[in-house]
């Protein structure tokens, strides 16, 4: 089932996700729900948050396939390293671009749906993707990383759009 996601300046964005005690059906459930809305948008990752569950959960597919689905339980940052600028782009903020300074590479502890424990390394795309996810279970848009400036040319920009969809 494909999930409405909301959109930033919505308050509920805010919203910081509780950990995920018990990895039942529900959650089997959600996560399949947020990757089919994930493909459909398109996008390479949504966190819980987006689709207002505030859960620490979120799926990502950074391949150029889109066979390589993750899902990641309660993920935990354990080390970064480097810093880069990118353009990232966001599914709650639709039409906006902005580079974003994050680590260049990241380590990370997650369970899956199994509630195995993993730590992978990640680089590139991915390892943007899984900041950007995580800052959204923490409340986070990625827009928010902007200075004063970006972010309020940003916030006239979906003003004037919301006025002339
Ligand atoms: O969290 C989200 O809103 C998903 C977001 C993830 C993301 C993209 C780029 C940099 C950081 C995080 C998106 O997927 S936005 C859409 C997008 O970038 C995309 C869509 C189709 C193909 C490839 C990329
Ligand atoms: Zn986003």
């Amino acid at each position: 089932m494909i999930l409405p996601i909301l959109h930033y300046p919505d308050p509920r964005l805010h919203r910081i996700a509780a950990p995920i005690a018990v990895i039942d059906e529900r959650i089997r459930r959600l996560a399949a729900d947020m990757a089919e809305t994930m493909y459909a948008a398109p996008g390479v990752g949504l966190a819980a948050t987006q689709v207002d569950v505030h859960e620490r959960l979120i799926v990502i597919d950074v391949s150029p396939e889109k066979n390589t689905l993750i899902t990641l339980i309660n993920p935990q940052l354990l080390q970064h390293q480097g810093e880069k600028l990118g353009e990232e782009g966001c599914l709650s903020v639709p039409g906006i671009y902005e580079s974003v300074k994050r680590a260049e590479t990241v380590r990370l502890r997650y369970l899956d749906l199994n509630g195995e424990t993993h730590e992978i390394d990640a680089d590139g795309l991915l390892a943007v993707c899984i900041q950007h996810e995580i800052d959204h279970l923490n409340g986070i848009v990625f827009v928010e990383h902007l200075s004063r400036l970006k972010l309020s040319r940003v916030v006239q920009k979906l003003k004037k759009r919301a006025r002339n969809p």
